[in-house]
């Protein structure tokens, strides 16, 4: 196996005897060809498109889904990798039918074998069968942050919005990396474009979740634990947590988030459920001491799986585009109510939780909330009491280096406000970091997808302050990255033509040495070194 996907990747090169994620060779195959079959499919969805033919609208999901099936720590169940891969070649045989011209199909759309030859194809398709190193890290690039484009998008089909264009670009984007005539140049330009597009599909999402569960607000979101039984919801995915939440209202169970799902906690539509209890623990990577001690049942939604223990196996859940071997998967297509009845049944014979925390947290600060703050933090940056803002957001991770968030959020100048979304956030959110003039200092807009209310609030401020260019803002730009939602939100900043970003907290192993330097040329992107140091560079 090769994979080097995740900012955790083996000694920072790549993954190639077993995911230090805990990916095994045998489904890290099967993703490698999951992969190779999408963009196969891809290659002709996008041929019947220019065909002038129409392309249904499960097949775009499909598609959809097969990109978030192979995120980091989304899936692990090589049987519904398999499953994937059989049903995408079947899917393609049906389209091939209606194309006329077949001439240009590139070989992943040709191809077709039973599931007793997946894995000796597997073998021939992986990252490493592109030799050109920066074509591979273009390709590399281009494919993840159409995983996370993909991602957001599922979300928003989830609640039935759907939009063509981005799934045709979408899929022409993927088949585009089958295609060696492409050189790096062009290859850079569809990576911006790739970000153009990454722009779009959080801003599908985010009017999916703002029109059907309204716009975030301010919230105090309690840490401890109350006395019933209960539910605690994983990932990312509030149409799940609706359905959940409407399925428990009466059963003397209660629901609490982990994780990303805490910004469910922040959307008017959900605080009508007495039963919806605070948010349990920290980031995914934390969950297996904190899924023992929940006692109850857990739902995975999305990312981030940790392999469980066997302690609390029988109590992790999985649905939609996730999957772990032994784990019971809870089916459901978009537009259909999920039966939750076995987990509710599961909670009720289950201990309440063990307390971890107490006390509480607030958030809900996303594009609509600071937009009704606005007059209160322009005043506060006119008048120098709010220096600088700082984007300090993206996932958290294993790595002990990321104790620098921590150290950063503590050591930071009073006068600077700190955005954050996503769960790098649990590197800082239970500081005490206090609030200037009424404001405070951590503004959590919520999952990784609301950087777009970060953007949304970039080009607002933008516009108040009369700049011509976002750089102009009193923004710095501090991410953390894990896996492959953050790099859509990377190129979609890049696309926004927001410069000088710092990534850490290592940069990502599929970046060649040129692409990198690429990268620093036109964009200023660069790592972090120490607290010490950069918090000079970047407020002195
Ligand atoms: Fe975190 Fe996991 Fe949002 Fe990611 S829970 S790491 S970028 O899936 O999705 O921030
Ligand atoms: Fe390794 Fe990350 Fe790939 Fe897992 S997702 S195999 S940790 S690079």
């Amino acid at each position: 196996m090769f994979c080097y996907q995740c900012q955790e990747t083996a000694c920072g090169t790549g993954c190639r005897v077993s995911g230090v994620c805990g990916k095994k060779p045998e489904v890290a195959a099967m993703q490698d060809l999951l992969i190779y079959v999408t963009k196969g499919i891809s290659n002709v969805t996008t041929s019947l498109r220019k065909e002038g033919k129409d392309v249904d609208i499960e097949v775009n999901h499909y598609i959809t889904q097969n990109l978030f099936a192979t995120i980091t720590n989304a899936n692990f169940d090589k049987d519904s990798l398999t499953d994937r891969i059989k049903h995408t070649l079947e899917l393609k045989e049906e389209l091939l039918k209606k194309l006329d011209n077949k001439e240009n199909l590139f070989e992943a759309a040709r191809w077709n074998g039973e599931p007793e030859s997946y894995a000796i194809k597997a073998v021939t398709v992986g990252i490493l069968e592109t030799k050109d190193e920066d074509i591979r890290s273009m390709r590399e690039l281009i494919t993840y942050g159409l995983k996370g484009l993909a991602a957001y998008l599922k979300h928003a089909n989830a609640l039935l919005r759907d939009n063509e264009e981005i799934d045709a670009f979408l899929q022409s984007a993927l088949a585009k990396t089958l295609d060696d005539s492409l050189s790096l140049e062009d290859l850079i330009a569809l990576s911006m474009e790739t970000g153009k597009f990454g722009v779009d599909g959080m801003a599908l999402l985010d009017a999916a979740h703002n029109e059907r569960f309204g716009a975030p607000e301010i919230t105090k979101v309690d840490l401890g634990v109350r006395k019933n039984p209960a539910i605690l919801i994983s990932g990312h995915d509030l149409r799940d947590l609706e359905m959940l939440l409407e399925q428990t209202a009466g059963t003397g169970v209660d629901v609490y988030t982990h994780s990303e799902m805490l910004a469910g906690q922040y959307y008017p539509a959900f605080k009508k459920y007495p039963h919806f209890a605070g948010n349990y623990g920290n980031a995914w990577w934390k969950q297996k001491e904190e899924f023992e001690k929940f006692n109850g049942p857990i739902l995975m939604t999305t990312n981030c799986i940790v392999p469980p223990a066997e302690s609390y196996k029988d109590r992790l859940w999985t649905t939609g585009a996730t999957g772990y071997p032994g784990c019971k998967h809870i089916p459901g297509e978009y537009g259909e109510v999920k039966d939750f009845s076995e987990i509710i049944a599961q909670a009720k014979t289950c201990p309440a939780p063990t307390e971890i925390e107490t006390g509480t947290i607030v958030g809900g600060f996303a594009h609509e909330q600071v937009f009704a703050l606005a007059d209160k933090i322009v005043e506060a940056v006119k008048s120098g009491a709010i220096r600088k803002f700082l984007v300090m957001g993206g996932c958290d991770g294993r790595m002990k280096s990321r104790s620098y968030y921590t150290d950063f959020a503590n050591k930071l100048p009073k006068d600077v406000v700190i955005l954050t979304v996503g769960c790098a956030k649990y590197k800082f959110n239970k500081l005490d970091l206090g609030d200037i003039g009424g404001i405070p200092r951590l503004l959590d807009a919520g999952q990784c997808n609301d950087s777009y209310s970060l953007a949304v609030i970039a080009l607002k401020l933008k516009e108040i302050f009369g700049l011509d260019d976002i750089n102009d803002l009193p923004i710095v730009y501090n991410i953390s990255w894990y896996e492959q939602k953050a790099v859509i939100v990377l190129l979609a900043l890049l696309y926004l033509g927001v410069k000088n970003i710092h990534l850490g907290p290592t940069l990502p192993a599929f970046l060649s040495e040129n692409v990198t330097n690429f990268l620093v040329e036109n964009f200023g992107i660069s790592g972090i070194t120490n607290v010490d140091d950069d918090l000079k560079a970047f407020f002195e």
